[in-house]
C-alpha cells in the first residue's frame, strides 16, 4: 500500500522510535536476540523492586550504559540524521517521541525530542524530586544539585510499573495526527505499543519502518523492513518532496 500524500496543510506527523533505530550507533537493543534481557534481568534493573532490593546493581548497570553513550565511538546515524532534517524542517508539524533513553536524536539536530522512558543523561533526587543533568556514575556519595542531599539520586528512567513522561501531550498528538510512524521498536511494551491504535482511531495513515514485523505489525497499513540507517533518510525524503519544505540542508 502507497503512503497517501502529505501536503502543506495535511501534514501533522508523530513519530515513535525505539532501541532499533541505536542499534546501528552501537547501542543494544533489548529484545533481539544479543538485546540487553540477554545478559540482565529485566526485573532485577529495571523495575522499582528491584532498585529498592539491590540499588548498587541497578546503578552499575546504568552508569555502564550512560559511560557508554559518552564514548566517542557511540555517534548518531543517518537515520538520526534524517529525523533531525525533518524536526527542522516540520517545526510544530512533528512530534518526535522516544522511548530511548539516549542523546542521539538530540545529537542528530531533532528539538524538540520527548523521552517518554526518561533520559539516562539525567539524574532523579528521591528527596525532592528535581531531575538535573548528570554525566558521571551515580553512586551513594553523589549529591543532589538541587536540594544538596546525598545518595538519593537514581537514574532518570521510567520501569516497569512506574508512569511514562509526556503522556498527555502524546495522547493529544496522537488524536490529531494525519500520520503516525513508528521506527525500530518491538511493540512488546505499553502503552507506547498501543500508540498505532490511537493513531488509527485519529483517521491516520500508519507506517512501520523495522528490521522485522513488530508484535503489532498487522495494526500498520504500511510497513518497510530494513536497517533504519537505510529506511529512515528514504522516507524522510519522501515526506519532504511531499510537503515541499525540504531546506536543502541535508546531513
Ligand atoms: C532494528 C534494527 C535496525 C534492530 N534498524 N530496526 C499487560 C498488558 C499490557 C500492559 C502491561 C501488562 N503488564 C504490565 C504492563 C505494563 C508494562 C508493559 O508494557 N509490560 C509488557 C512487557 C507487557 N508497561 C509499563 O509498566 C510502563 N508503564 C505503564 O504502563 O504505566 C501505566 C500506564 C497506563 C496507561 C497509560 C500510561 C501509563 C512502563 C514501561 C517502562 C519501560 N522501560 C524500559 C527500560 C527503561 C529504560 C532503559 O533502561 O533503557 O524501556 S524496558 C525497555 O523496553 C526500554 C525500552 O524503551 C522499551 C521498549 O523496547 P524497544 O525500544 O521496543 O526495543 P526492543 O529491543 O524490544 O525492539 C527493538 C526493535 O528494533 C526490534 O523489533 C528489532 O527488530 C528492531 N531493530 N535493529 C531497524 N538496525
Amino acid at each position: 500500500m502507497t503512503s497517501p500524500s502529505l501536503t502543506s496543510s495535511n501534514r501533522r506527523i508523530v513519530v515513535l522510535t525505539g532501541a532499533g533505530i541505536s542499534k546501528e550507533s552501537g547501542l543494544d537493543t533489548f529484545r533481539d536476540a544479543d538485546g540487553i534481557w540477554s545478559r540482565v534481568s529485566l526485573e532485577e534493573v529495571a523495575t522499582p523492586e528491584g532498585f529498592r532490593s539491590d540499588p548498587a546493581k541497578v546503578q552499575a548497570f546504568y552508569n555502564a550504559r550512560r559511560r557508554q553513550l559518552q564514548d566517542s565511538e557511540v555517534e548518531p546515524n543517518p537515520a538520526h540524521a534524517a529525523l533531525g532534517r525533518l524536526s527542522r524542517a516540520l517545526g510544530d508539524d512533528l512530534l518526535l517521541v522516544t522511548q530511548n533513553i539516549d542523546d542521539l536524536h538530540e545529537r542528530g539536530g531533532a528539538d524538540p525530542v520527548l523521552h517518554m522512558h526518561g533520559e539516562l543523561l539525567r539524574a532523579r533526587c528521591l528527596a525532592c524530586g528535581a531531575d538535573s543533568l548528570w554525566r558521571a556514575d551515580i553512586d551513594r556519595d553523589s549529591r543532589c544539585s538541587v536540594c544538596g542531599a546525598t545518595g538519593q539520586l537514581r537514574p532518570h528512567v521510567v520501569w516497569f510499573g512506574e508512569m511514562p513522561l509526556e503522556m498527555e501531550r502524546i495522547y493529544a498528538a496522537l488524536a490529531d495526527c494525519d500520520l503516525f510512524v513508528s521506527i525500530g521498536t518491538s511493540g512488546n511494551v505499553y502503552p507506547a505499543a498501543g500508540f498505532v491504535a490511537e493513531a488509527r482511531e485519529a483517521g491516520a495513515h500508519t507506517l512501520e519502518l523495522n528490521l522485522e514485523p513488530s508484535e503489532g505489525a498487522t495494526l500498520f497499513a504500511e510497513k518497510r523492513y530494513g536497517p533504519a540507517s537505510e529506511l529512515v533518510p528514504a522516507w524522510v525524503e519522501e515526506v519532504l518532496a511531499e510537503t515541499g519544505k525540504d531546506t536543502g540542508l541535508a546531513e
